[in-house]
C-alpha cells in the first residue's frame, strides 16, 4: 500500500513538472477581413486553416473572419495591418500598388496563361521576392491565395471584340494599370473600391465590372448585369496578409503554425475555386445572362493592343521586376 502511494505520488509529481501542453502558444484572436462574402471559396480556405491551427495550437489560435468589407475595403484594412490595429486581411494585390508599386506586375494584362502557371510563379522565388517587398512595408504575406482569372460583366451589350468597349462605364480596381488597360480599349474606366460596386451597378452609375466567375456569383453581381464575356484578361492573386508589428510579437511556434496553416488553407481554397468556377458560370447562365467567350483571334487582337500598357508601366513597377517575371514565364513555358 505504501509502495503504491509512493509510486502514485511520483507519477503525479512527474506530470506536474512536465511542460503544460501547447505552452508556446498564447490565446490569440486573429481578425481576418475580406471584401468578398462567406460563400466565396476563401470561406472554405479559412475553415481549413482554422482546423490546421486548432491541431497545432490546441485551439489557442483563433481566426475570426469578417465578410463583405465589414472591417473596411482592401486598402483600408491593409493600412490597419501596417499600423498594427488589425491582424490579417485576404486582399487583392491590385489596390495595394500605391504602397508597393512592384505588385503592379500582377495587373499587367494577359500575363499568366493558366492558373498552374500563376501557382508556379507565386509559390516560387518570384513570389518570395515580392514577399520581401511586402515585409519592408510592414506586411507579412503568409501565402498567395486565389482570386482568379477575371471576366467582364455589363448591363448594356454583348462584348465580343475590343470595339464593343467603346464608351462603356467600367469599374476598375484602384489601380492605374487596370485603368489604362480599359481606357486603351476605349472604355470609360472608373476606379472604385469593391464595396461600392454592387450598388453602382444596380443604380447604373456604372455599366460594367470585371471579376472572376465565383465573385460575379457570390457577390451577386449577376443579379444586376445582363452580359458576361469570358475575357480572362488578368489573373490577380489574393494575398493572405498579416500585420508585421503584430506578427513580430508572436512566438516562433505561433508564427510557424500561421505560415504552415495558411498554405493548408490556400490549397483548399484553390481546389474549391476550380470547382466552383464551373458551377458559378452555370448559375450565371441559368439566371438568364448572355455569356460570350472571346475568340482566340479576338483575344490575340486585344493582347496586341494592350502591349502599350506593359511599356507605359514598366518603369513604375520596376523594370527588374517585369523582366524577372517575363524571364520566369519563358522558363516555365519551355
Ligand atoms: C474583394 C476584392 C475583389 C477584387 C476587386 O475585397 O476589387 O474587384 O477582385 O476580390 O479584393
Amino acid at each position: 500500500m505504501r509502495k503504491l502511494l509512493l509510486a502514485t505520488t511520483a507519477i503525479a509529481l512527474g506530470l506536474s513538472s512536465a511542460a503544460p501542453a501547447f505552452a508556446e502558444f498564447n490565446e490569440r484572436n486573429i481578425r481576418v477581413s475580406n471584401g468578398i462574402n462567406e460563400d466565396h471559396p476563401v470561406g472554405n480556405g479559412i475553415k481549413a486553416m482554422q482546423a490546421c491551427l486548432d491541431e497545432k495550437s490546441g485551439g489557442k489560435l483563433k481566426l475570426t473572419a469578417f465578410w463583405g468589407g465589414a472591417l473596411g475595403g482592401d486598402l483600408q484594412a491593409t493600412q490597419a495591418l501596417r499600423s498594427g490595429v488589425q491582424e490579417a486581411v485576404v486582399t487583392s494585390s491590385s489596390p495595394l500598388v500605391g504602397i508597393i508599386p512592384a505588385l503592379g506586375v500582377f495587373d499587367l494584362p494577359f500575363l499568366f496563361a493558366s492558373a498552374q502557371e500563376a501557382y508556379t510563379v507565386l509559390d516560387g522565388d518570384f513570389g518570395d521576392m515580392m514577399n520581401e517587398k511586402l515585409e519592408a512595408a510592414g506586411l507579412v504575406n503568409l501565402a498567395y491565395w486565389e482570386n482568379g482569372f477575371r471576366n467582364l460583366s455589363n448591363s448594356v451589350r454583348p462584348v465580343t471584340k475590343w470595339e464593343d468597349f467603346e464608351g462603356m462605364k467600367v469599374r476598375v480596381m484602384q489601380n492605374n494599370i487596370f485603368l489604362d488597360t480599359f481606357q486603351n480599349l476605349g472604355a470609360n474606366a472608373t476606379p472604385m473600391a469593391f464595396g461600392e460596386v454592387f450598388s453602382a451597378l444596380e443604380t447604373k452609375a456604372i455599366d460594367a465590372q470585371e471579376n472572376p466567375y465565383v465573385t460575379i456569383d457570390t457577390s451577386k453581381f449577376f443579379e444586376v448585369q445582363k452580359y458576361v464575356t469570358e475575357t480572362n484578361h488578368a489573373y490577380t492573386p489574393f494575398l493572405f496578409l498579416f500585420s508585421k508589428p503584430i506578427f513580430d510579437s508572436y512566438t516562433p511556434e505561433e508564427q510557424a503554425a500561421l505560415r504552415e496553416c495558411a498554405i493548408v488553407g490556400r490549397d483548399e481554397e484553390r481546389k474549391v475555386i476550380q470547382d466552383l468556377n464551373k458551377k458559378s458560370l452555370e448559375k450565371i447562365k441559368e439566371a438568364g445572362l448572355e455569356v460570350n467567350v472571346l475568340s482566340a483571334e479576338e483575344q490575340a487582337r486585344i493582347r496586341e493592343k494592350s502591349k502599350v500598357v506593359y511599356e507605359k508601366h514598366k518603369a513604375a513597377i520596376g523594370a527588374d521586376v517585369v523582366d524577372a517575371i517575363l524571364a520566369k514565364l519563358e522558363e516555365i513555358r519551355k
